[in-house]
């Protein structure tokens, strides 16, 4: 299998490429459930749900996340009634809520329901949750400690980052799949996800880091860092607060230990050299995804410098 370490839409994007160029059975989708918690008495799974829609063609693509052509009826109603309204969960999307709350309830595990989800939806990558255990990821600000999702969606990143703990790191288990899934990778990809709380809250499940370092397939990044800029969401404050410089050099170091080649962007062509300082591959190619030929093209760069 080529295991992609995902966030949310970066990698939605990026496996939309792979799933293109590889054959999709032999693809598998390690997503991040950092960003998870229980609103309206649901278990919202935001980089599980951008995945599986993503690839199941069904996501609004404008936003990244959602379902196309979704209304608002319910959460409207939940206004009126008092209850919190700044996590946007349309009509259809609410359908997927309510599942996978049930199904959970009924004692199935994430896993499970991750996998009856893309089935249902005709996705034939494999996607598979980091844990089965709840693991999320919270920010330390000047505002308190908030859940990413407050932190990112409630308060739109404005309180300044002092940190960022993530429980993960914490007596969590990776999901049952994880680690046989590494071992016999016949490559890893980590895609162009936040190093921070997208790929980071994987990374830090124990086992999970020492079992990609061990692995015999070669592990390739994308770097989702683009002239010193994230493509998407808060990176730049959140790797300053975790002591990474925001480039595309700093995602390279993050992952040091870990990956034998990196693609990075042609504005980024002047970090290759201090890449291959670092013994890790530079590969530099465009980067940015704006439509299917772009992600075709990102990720036979990835397989490319996986294979090469
Ligand atoms: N992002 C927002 O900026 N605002 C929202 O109201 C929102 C709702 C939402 C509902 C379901 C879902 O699967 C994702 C949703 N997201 C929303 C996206 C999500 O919060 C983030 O983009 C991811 O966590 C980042 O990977
Ligand atoms: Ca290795």
């Amino acid at each position: 299998m080529i295991v992609v370490l995902a966030g949310g839409v970066g990698a939605a994007r990026f496996l939309e490429g792979l799933a293109a160029v590889a054959p999709p059975e032999r693809i598998a989708a390690v997503v991040n459930t950092g960003d998870d918690m229980v609103l309206h008495g649901l278990h919202i799974s935001p980089d599980l749900d951008i995945v599986t829609c993503t690839l199941a063609g069904v996501i609004d693509t404008a936003q990244g996340w959602g379902i196309a052509g979704d209304t608002d009826e319910c959460m409207q109603w939940l206004g009126r009634l008092g209850a919190p309204t700044w996590f946007k969960l349309g009509d259809r999307d609410l359908a997927l809520h309510i599942y996978r709350t049930a199904r959970l309830r009924d004692g199935a595990t994430l896993s499970q329901v991750a996998d009856e989800m893309r089935q249902a939806l005709g996705v034939p990558i494999t996607i598979v949750p980091m844990s089965d255990d709840p693991a999320p990821t919270h920010i330390l600000t000047d505002h308190g400690e908030l859940h990413f999702e407050e932190y990112f969606v409630r308060e739109r990143c404005q309180p300044a980052v002092r940190g960022v703990h993530l429980h993960a790191a914490g007596p969590v288990s990776p999901a049952p799949r994880l680690l046989p899934l590494l071992a016999s990778a016949e490559a890893i990809i980590i895609a162009p996800s936040n190093p921070v709380v997208s790929v980071g809250p994987i990374l830090a499940i124990p086992g999970v880091r020492e079992a990609i370092a061990n692995a015999n397939a070669p592990v390739v990044a994308i770097s989702p860092i683009v002239g010193g800029a994230a493509i998407k969401g808060p990176a730049v404050p959140l790797m300053r607060a975790a002591g990474m410089e925001p480039t595309a050099l700093g995602v390279a170091k993050a992952y040091a230990d870990l990956i034998d080649g990196i693609v990075i962007d042609t504005v980024d062509a002047a970090l290759a050299p201090a890449i291959a300082q670092l013994g890790i591959r530079p590969f530099v190619t465009d980067t940015i995804m704006r439509g299917m030929p772009e992600k075709m093209a990102l990720a036979r760069a990835a397989l490319e410098l996986a294979f090469a």
